[in-house]
This record gives structure tokens, C-alpha cells and sequence, in this order.
């Protein structure tokens, strides 16, 4: 077994670097134990020895994730798009790997966008030109200026971005926004989004060295599992034969019902995987179309 990078021993655990505090820190190892991992955290609480596979964590802050993949030290992580894709702009690479987004995970979703002081009547990215954009993402930020065309300054800042244009340092800021309340706050309006982020399984572009491979594919096997039910749920009802079409009808987003007769021959129990969200009006269309005694149950993995 070889390793892309000479420095770094060759390991038959399966390394997966994920953020130790902060938002996506509980929903990824959430995930993680989603897919039967467990495991035993050190006194310093920076690594975590996996019980039931070979599988470790370490836990650090985001933005080293992508470097701890490059560099070997890691063999996949979980980290937000903005953070991956950032890194990969900077041409700053640590090390002998590539990265790849190997799965959007679902949780941890925001945008990165520009966004300007309200008072702004805002008619369109050309306004940004000459302007000083205050960011934690210098490198998203000026590809997106570059393909628009626009000259502008970018001032780069660790935290505390949306206060920058109420202190005079800059004109707009480029950040991340999930609910918009930040900016509010600060009596700012988001008028551009540069990116649609998530967390991201990341990973190297190239193969991993063979026993570590199939670890990662036992892990992206359970993943899948786990990610393609998440919003599931299994609806099961009854309907008599002539009114069965109809019912199907009505649920695009499920898979083909299994049948069962029942013993007066003319009802039929249904079962099926409904991908979409069941709601209560849902329920009522189903039963207004034939459906009897609709039961709305989780799935919680699926092995397909
Ligand atoms: O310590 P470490 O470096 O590991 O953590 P961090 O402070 O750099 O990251 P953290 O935990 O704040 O965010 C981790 C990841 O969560 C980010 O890289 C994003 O992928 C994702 N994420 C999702 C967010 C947000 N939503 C988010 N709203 N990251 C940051 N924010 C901040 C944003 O920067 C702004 O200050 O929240 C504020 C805006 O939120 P709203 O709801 O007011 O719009
Ligand atoms: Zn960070």
C-alpha cells in the first residue's frame, strides 16, 4: 500500500476530520452515528477512536479540513462548500491531494452573498465597481468580480464582516446568510448570491490506497442509505381496487406502492416510499381520492 504523500504513514483506519465546535459540528457526527459509527473520544476531546469500524474523527476548526485532506493527514472531512471552495480558489494547496465534493450532506445550508446598505437602490452588480467589499472570502469574491466584469476593491476580514460598512472600512460585504437577520441588523440588504452552500463530504480526487478505499465506500454505501431517506417517510393505506389509480395518482414523489388483496377480495393494502413532505392536507387529498387508514411511519435506513 502506498501513499500519495511520503510523509505521511500509511494508515488502515479511515480518517474523517470534522468541526469540533460550531454549527456543523453536532448534525455531522449526528450523521456520522446515522450510519452505525461509534466512538470513543479522547480526554482532550481532538480525536475520537472508532468502536464499531475502523473509522476516527478528528475534530479541529473548519478551515484547517480541506489543508488535513490535502496534506494525508486526513482522508475525507466534513466542511461547508464556502470553506471548500474557498480553499480551493486561494491557490494555497498544502499538499500532494486534490479535493473533491464527494456528497452535499444536506445541513448546514447558507448562502454567500453581497449584500449592500439599505438605502442603496440597487440596480445591479455594475454598481459595485470602485467600491471597497469587506469579506472572509476574498477568493469566491473575486472570481464572481472577475466574470461580472467589475473592478472593485476587496477588503479582507476574519470576522465581524457586517460591521464593517457602519464603521466606514467598507462600501458592501460579501458573507454568509441563513435566516437574513444579521443583516438586517445592520441595516443591510442581500442583493447577490455567489454561492449555494451545504456541508459537503470532502475528499481526494484520486483513489485512496486500497484498504482505506474500502472503507470510505462502506461509508459512502451507508451515507447514501442514510441521505436518501432522510425525508422520507413510508405511507401505508388501504383503497378498494377502482379507486387505487387514483390514489397513485397523487403521490408522483413515491415509489411504485406494493399490493397486497385482502381477504374480501376487493380491498387492496398499499405500502410505499414517499419521498416528499406528507403533509396533513396531503393526507386529506389521498383520503378524499380513496385512500383508508393512512399511517404516515419514518424510515430510518434503507440498504438498497
Ligand atoms: O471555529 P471554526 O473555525 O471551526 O468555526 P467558524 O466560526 O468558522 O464556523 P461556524 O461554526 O460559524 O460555521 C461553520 C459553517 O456553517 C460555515 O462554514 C457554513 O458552511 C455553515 N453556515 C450555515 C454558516 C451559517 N449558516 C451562518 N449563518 N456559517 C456562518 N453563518 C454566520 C454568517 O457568517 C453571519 O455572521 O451567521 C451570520 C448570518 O446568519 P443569519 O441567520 O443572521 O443570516
Ligand atoms: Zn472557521
Amino acid at each position: 500500500m502506498t501513499s500519495p504523500n511520503p510523509q505521511v504513514a500509511v494508515r488502515d483506519r479511515l480518517r474523517i476530520a470534522i468541526q469540533k465546535n460550531g454549527r456543523l459540528s453536532a448534525p455531522a457526527r449526528a450523521l456520522l452515528g446515522s450510519c452505525g459509527l461509534t466512538w470513543r473520544e479522547s480526554p482532550d476531546h481532538l480525536f475520537c477512536y472508532g468502536e464499531s469500524a475502523p473509522i476516527d474523527l478528528l475534530l479541529v476548526r473548519d478551515d484547517d479540513i480541506p489543508g488535513l485532506i490535502e496534506s494525508g493527514l486526513c482522508d475525507v472531512g466534513v466542511v461547508g462548500r464556502n470553506v471548500l471552495r474557498e480553499h480551493a480558489g486561494s491557490d494555497m494547496p498544502t499538499g500532494p491531494v486534490m479535493l473533491e465534493e464527494w456528497r452535499a450532506l444536506g445541513f448546514g445550508s447558507c448562502r454567500l452573498s453581497v449584500a449592500v446598505p439599505q438605502d442603496w437602490a440597487w440596480q445591479g452588480p455594475a454598481q459595485l465597481a470602485g467600491k471597497r467589499i469587506a469579506t472572509s472570502y476574498p477568493a469566491l469574491l473575486k472570481r464572481w468580480l472577475h466574470g461580472q466584469g467589475i473592478d472593485a476593491q476587496i477588503l479582507e476580514l476574519s470576522g465581524s464582516v457586517e460591521i464593517a460598512p457602519r464603521l466606514g472600512q467598507a462600501d458592501a460585504i460579501c458573507d454568509l446568510v441563513s435566516s437574513g437577520a444579521t443583516l438586517a441588523a445592520n441595516q443591510l440588504v442581500a442583493v447577490e448570491d455567489i454561492l449555494l452552500s451545504e456541508a459537503v463530504l470532502a475528499g481526494p480526487s484520486t483513489p485512496l490506497p486500497p484498504m482505506l478505499r474500502e472503507l470510505a465506500e462502506t461509508l459512502l454505501r451507508r451515507l447514501d442509505g442514510v441521505l436518501r431517506i432522510r425525508d422520507s417517510r413510508l405511507l401505508m393505506f388501504q383503497a378498494s381496487r377502482g379507486q387505487v389509480d387514483a390514489v397513485v395518482r397523487l403521490l408522483p414523489d413515491a415509489e411504485t406502492p406494493t399490493q397486497y388483496p385482502l381477504e374480501d377480495g376487493e380491498t387492496l393494502a398499499l405500502q410505499a416510499l414517499c419521498h416528499g413532505a406528507v403533509t396533513w392536507q396531503r393526507m386529506e387529498e389521498l383520503k378524499r381520492a380513496g385512500a383508508r387508514g393512512l399511517m404516515v411511519l419514518p424510515v430510518e435506513r434503507m440498504l438498497a
